[in-house]
């Protein structure tokens, strides 16, 4: 398995002929602001320095050739094949992309591509994300045609709900496009309008993989999303017009409590109180204030938890057993939830200690062997420079 940009290129060169060019996109952690994306509300990830890379040599015809070094497979598809249907597989997001960008009007090339990835898969670090962006990009680029990194996040979003079935927001796909070194981003999902935020330099991002994956994930994402548009359609007819959560104030919610059943509201709860969470943890990140962020983190898993129960019995151990550490300003649970891993804030003269002592009392109260490293924050989709 290639590593460097080099390997890239000779495993490229092994399987097929002349000299590919590079794009990669990172793969993200969410600081705060969890399932908002798709109720038109605030985010605040960050980019990371793990990425999908994807190797790519235009062809003459319209025929896509698309190997995947992690799992040895290659697969083949045309780009005029009339009404494309998903196979429930890794080729779904490639072909998904492709589709989705030939129907915004982009004519592409076709082309051979090879795809390596160091973002842990189904870890919640948004490894779906970074392979549609590598790909849509590379596609893009090799194609001669411009790119805006708006469009391209909004057609990678398109592919996941309209060709691989899965209703994501468009978090993952934006930051991938548009994340900034040293930074998280908070971004307004409904505007798409956004502000780097700089990561205290007195502090560091952990992460900390639980290790687990439950299978409920794609399902029960796809639930809470309908939980939340039934909270808007009972809500509206008290509100006014409204088009998603993102417009209901926690004392509106509150006044029409009666007329959600109580798991609706509860789903509604998470949503109204984080979108809250993510506009004043922008802030305390901006003043300094790590402690105030910190709260903020923990009040987030809290509402997870409770209210949106998307967390698990390892990612509360993780966040538990993280919480009393010295030097720690906050943890909770990021991404998707169901498994995956845990964003731990910590100060950075105690980053080594935590990350030791984290990884051993998660061991004892689990079994399970976690994966922790620092993330420092990274930068958007881009060419791989020869
Ligand atoms: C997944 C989705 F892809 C995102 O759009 C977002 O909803 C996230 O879960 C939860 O915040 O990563």
């Amino acid at each position: 398995m290639p590593t460097g940009t080099t390997d890239l290129i000779e495993e490229f060169q092994r399987r097929w002929e002349g000299t590919p060019r590079l794009y990669r996109a990172p793969g993200r952690v969410n600081l705060i602001g969890e399932h908002t994306d798709y109720n038109d509300g605030f985010v605040m990830p960050a980019a990371l320095e793990f990425a999908t890379t994807t190797a790519i040599l235009p062809r003459d015809d319209r025929k896509v050739r698309v190997h995947s070094l992690a799992l040895s497979e290659t697969a083949e598809f045309d780009l005029d094949q009339a009404d494309p249907k998903p196979r429930r597989d890794w080729t779904d997001y490639v072909r998904g992309v492709a589709l989705m960008l030939e129907r915004a009007g982009h004519r592409l090339r076709g082309a051979d591509l090879m795809l390596h990835s160091s973002v842990p898969l189904g870890a919640g670090m948004s490894s779906s994300a970074a392979l549609e962006v590598s790909v849509g990009y590379a596609l893009l680029a090799e194609s001669g045609l411009p790119i805006d990194l708006i469009d391209l996040a909004r057609r990678c979003q398109e592919a996941e709900n309209g060709f691989v079935g899965m209703r994501c927001g468009v978090m993952d796909q934006f930051i991938s496009c548009h994340g900034v070194a040293g930074h998280a981003v908070l971004l307004d999902c409904r505007s798409l309008d956004f502000r780097p935020v700089p990561v205290d330099p007195r502090a560091r991002l952990v992460i900390c993989n639980t290790m687990v994956h439950h299978q409920l994930a794609g399902s029960e994402y796809n639930l809470r999303r309908q939980d939340c548009e039934r909270g808007v359609e009972l809500l509206s007819p008290a509100l006014g017009p409204i088009r998603a959560l993102r417009d209901v104030s926690l004392a509106q919610l509150e006044r029409h409590a009666d007329r959600l059943p109580e798991v609706t509201y509860r789903r509604c709860r998470h949503i109204v109180t984080e979108n809250a969470r993510v506009l004043e943890a922008a802030t305390a990140l901006e003043n300094g204030d790590l402690h105030r962020f910190g709260r903020l983190m923990i009040e987030s898993h809290e509402s997870m938890r409770d209210d949106y129960q998307i967390s698990c019995r390892e990612l509360d151990v993780m966040v538990a057993l993280s919480l009393p550490l010295p030097g720690v300003y906050g943890a909770r649970m990021t991404g998707g939830g169901f498994g995956g891993c845990s964003v731990s804030l910590v100060d950075a003269d105690a980053v080594g200690h935590f990350m030791k002592s984290i990884a051993e009392a998660y061991r004892e109260a689990t079994g399970i062997v976690p994966a922790i490293f620092t993330c420092v924050p990274g930068s958007h989709v881009d060419a791989v420079k020869p």
